[in-house]
């Protein structure tokens, strides 16, 4: 299922061509099409969008009876994902890894090849999020509620990763 679940994440965030699909302007594909696309049947599909961990995935049924299913979030193909600017908590959190953190403290978080830089809503989630990177994790405090007086949008995605253009070094508090 996590195989299954990265092929999925590969198709709908960042190589559809890959796998033959054309998203819409929203990054939404026919199931169909990602069925055909990947090789596998609509009960495999099911599991992973029930039982994903992160509830990556999101299906629709169209105006036009169409079921179609996107990822929620972490694109780095073009997409518009309709998300509306949200209150954030007061702290969030970023899990990295202290091979890059001064390079962070110097010039804050990047959101790299992604569309945003994505925040956690606790230590836990974050520190997962940084042990993707491999070494020391480190975690750092998103003064949020300081960058959303100064002007900064945040959204929350539909899975509940927030998600900021950037976060400039002085909102952030080291490990
Ligand atoms: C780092 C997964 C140097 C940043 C996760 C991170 C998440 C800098 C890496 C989602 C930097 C980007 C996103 C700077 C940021 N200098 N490094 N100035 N600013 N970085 O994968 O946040 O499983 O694009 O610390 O769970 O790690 O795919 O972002 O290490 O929610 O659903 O640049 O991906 O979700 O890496 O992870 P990523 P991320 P999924």
């Amino acid at each position: 299922m996590v195989r299954v679940s990265k092929r999925m994440s590969l198709a709908l965030r960042h190589e559809p061509g890959r796998f033959g699909l054309v998203p819409d302007r929203a990054g939404w594909v026919p199931v169909d099409d990602l069925l055909a696309g990947l090789g596998i049947d609509r009960a495999t599909l099911d599991t992973v969008v029930a039982g994903n961990d992160k509830q990556r995935f999101a299906v629709e049924r169209g105006s036009d009876g169409v079921e179609r299913i996107r990822a929620s979030q972490g694109h780095s193909i073009p997409v518009e994902l309709d998300l509306v600017p949200c209150v954030p908590p007061d702290q969030l959190y970023h899990g990295t890894s202290r091979s890059v953190l001064a390079s962070i403290e110097a010039t804050g978080l990047h959101r790299g090849s992604r569309h945003h830089v994505h925040l956690s809503v606790d230590v836990p989630t974050a520190r997962r999020v940084g042990a993707r990177r491999g070494g020391e994790v480190v975690v750092l405090t998103v003064d949020a509620a300081a960058m959303a007086r100064d002007g900064h949008l945040f959204y929350c995605s539909a899975n509940g990763v927030w998600l900021v253009d950037a976060v400039p070094p002085g909102y952030l508090a080291g490990p």
